[in-house]
C-alpha cells in the first residue's frame, strides 16, 4: 500500500512538472524585449498552437502559380483545396537598391499588399533575405571569402551595408494592417548557412563572424526602431549530421526566436527519397530538441520536392518524415511555372496547381486532422490574447 502511494504521489509529481514546463514554454518572450504587443501575442499562440498541428506554407503564395501571375485572391494551393496556405514566404532581395520589385520580379507594393491581407486573414508572413553581395555588387550566391568581415564594423562595406539594413528596416515599418498596428514578420536572415553557396555561409564565414552579423543585424533593427520580428534561425540540411552541427553558428537563446533547416529531395529514385525522408526526420528531431531545451520555436522552413512527380509525396514521404514531432510549420518554395533561367529550363514548382498529376494526395494531405491551413488560423485567431 505504501509502495502504491509512493508510485500515485511520484506520479502526480511528474505530471505536475510536465504541465509547468509547457506553461513556461507559452510564458516566453521574443528575443526583441520591445516587441509590439501583437508580434509578442503571436510568438506565445505559435507555443499553443503546436498542440493542434503544424502550418502550412507557401512561398510568394499570393503573387503567382503555374501560368498566371498578379490575379487579385488566387494562390494554386487554393484552386486545389479551396483553402489558402497559413504561411506565407516572401523575400527583400533587391531592397538593397530601393529597386520596385524583389529578385524574382514581384513588385514590393504587391508585396506589401499581400503581407497586409494575410494579417487581415490572421495568417503568418515570413521574410527570407537573398541579399546582394555587399563586397562585389553580385548576388546573394556570390560566395567571395571576406565578404562577411567586410560588413561588420570595421570592415570596407560596414556603411553600405548598414544603408542596406536601413531600406529593410524602412519597408518593415511601411507594414502595417488596416487596424494600423504594425504587422508581426517572422524573419529568417542568411538562411541556409550551413551550405556554400551564399556569401554568409560556413566556407567563408567563422563562427564568431556569423554570431557577430547575426547580433549586429538584430541590434540594430531595434535601434531602428523596428519591433515587429521574430528571428528565425536556418540552417541547410547540408553540413548538419548532429545537434553540435546544427548549434555551431548559433548567436544565442536573446537572440532567436525560432530554428529552423531547409531541405529539398533531390531526384525521383528510391535511394533519393529514401535519403530526404532519413534526413528530413533526422533533422526535425534535432529543432525539437533545441525547441525544447531552449524554449523556442521550431521550424521547416523551406522544402519540397520540384514538380511533386511522386503519388504520395505529401501523405507518405512529407507526413512520415516529420511523424509526430511538434514543429510549427512546414513551407514549400514558390511556384514560378516555367523557368527558363533555370539550367536547364524546366518548370518551377513545388506546391501543386489545379490540374497537377497528383493534387489528389494534396487534397488528404489537407484533410489530415494536423496540418493546418487559413481556415484554421483564421479560427485561431494568432494575433489576439
Ligand atoms: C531559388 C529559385 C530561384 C529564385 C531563388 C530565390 O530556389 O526559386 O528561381 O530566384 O530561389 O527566391
Amino acid at each position: 500500500m505504501k509502495n502504491n502511494i509512493t508510485i500515485l504521489l511520484a506520479g502526480i509529481f511528474l505530471v505536475s512538472c510536465k504541465s509547468t514546463s509547457q506553461t513556461a514554454g507559452v510564458q516566453v518572450l521574443p528575443a526583441d524585449k520591445n516587441a509590439t504587443p501583437e508580434t509578442v501575442t503571436l510568438y506565445k499562440n505559435l507555443f499553443k498552437s503546436r498542440e493542434k498541428g503544424y502550418f502550412f506554407g507557401h512561398q510568394d503564395a499570393l503573387a503567382y502559380g503555374v501560368n498566371w501571375r498578379y490575379e487579385e485572391g488566387r494562390s494554386d494551393v487554393k484552386d486545389v483545396i479551396g483553402d489558402y496556405p497559413a504561411v506565407y514566404g516572401w523575400d527583400l532581395g533587391r531592397i538593397e537598391d530601393k529597386a520596385d520589385k524583389d529578385l524574382d520580379g514581384v513588385p514590393f507594393s504587391n508585396q506589401k499588399r499581400y503581407v497586409q491581407q494575410v494579417y487581415k486573414w490572421g495568417g503568418i508572413n515570413t521574410f527570407s533575405w537573398h541579399m546582394n553581395n555587399p563586397l562585389t555588387g553580385k548576388d546573394a550566391w556570390n560566395n567571395e571569402p571576406g565578404t562577411v568581415a567586410s560588413v561588420l564594423p570595421g570592415g570596407a562595406k560596414h556603411e553600405l551595408f548598414k544603408s542596406w539594413l536601413d531600406n529593410a528596416a524602412a519597408y518593415f515599418l511601411t507594414l502595417k494592417g488596416k487596424d494600423g498596428k504594425l504587422v508581426p514578420i517572422l524573419f529568417r536572415p542568411y538562411h541556409e548557412f550551413t551550405g556554400n553557396w551564399f556569401w554568409w555561409c560556413k566556407n567563408t564565414t567563422t563562427p564568431e563572424q556569423f554570431k557577430e552579423l547575426w547580433k549586429f543585424t538584430v541590434e540594430y533593427f531595434e535601434a531602428k526602431g523596428v519591433h515587429n520580428l521574430l528571428y528565425v534561425y536556418n540552417t541547410s540540411d547540408s553540413g548538419v549530421e548532429t545537434k553540435a552541427d546544427f548549434m555551431e553558428y548559433y548567436p544565442g537563446d536573446a537572440y532567436v526566436d525560432m530554428v529552423s533547416f531547409d531541405i529539398y529531395q533531390g531526384g525521383e529514385e528510391a535511394a533519393k527519397r529514401d535519403k530526404f525522408a532519413a534526413d528530413t526526420h533526422r533533422l526535425v528531431g534535432i529543432i525539437d530538441e533545441v525547441a525544447r531545451e531552449h524554449n523556442k520555436l521550431s521550424a521547416i522552413a523551406e522544402t519540397g520536392f520540384e514538380q511533386i512527380p511522386y503519388a504520395t509525396w505529401w501523405t507518405e514521404t512529407l507526413t512520415n518524415a516529420i511523424a509526430n514531432r511538434k514543429i510549427s510549420y512546414v513551407l514549400v518554395w514558390r511556384n514560378h511555372g516555367w523557368n527558363e533561367y533555370m539550367a536547364p529550363p524546366r518548370m518551377h514548382y513545388y506546391a501543386p496547381y489545379k490540374g497537377h498529376k497528383y493534387e489528389a494526395d494534396f487534397v488528404k494531405y489537407y484533410n489530415q486532422p494536423e496540418t493546418l491551413f487559413q481556415k484554421e488560423a483564421t479560427k485561431l485567431n494568432l494575433y489576439k490574447k
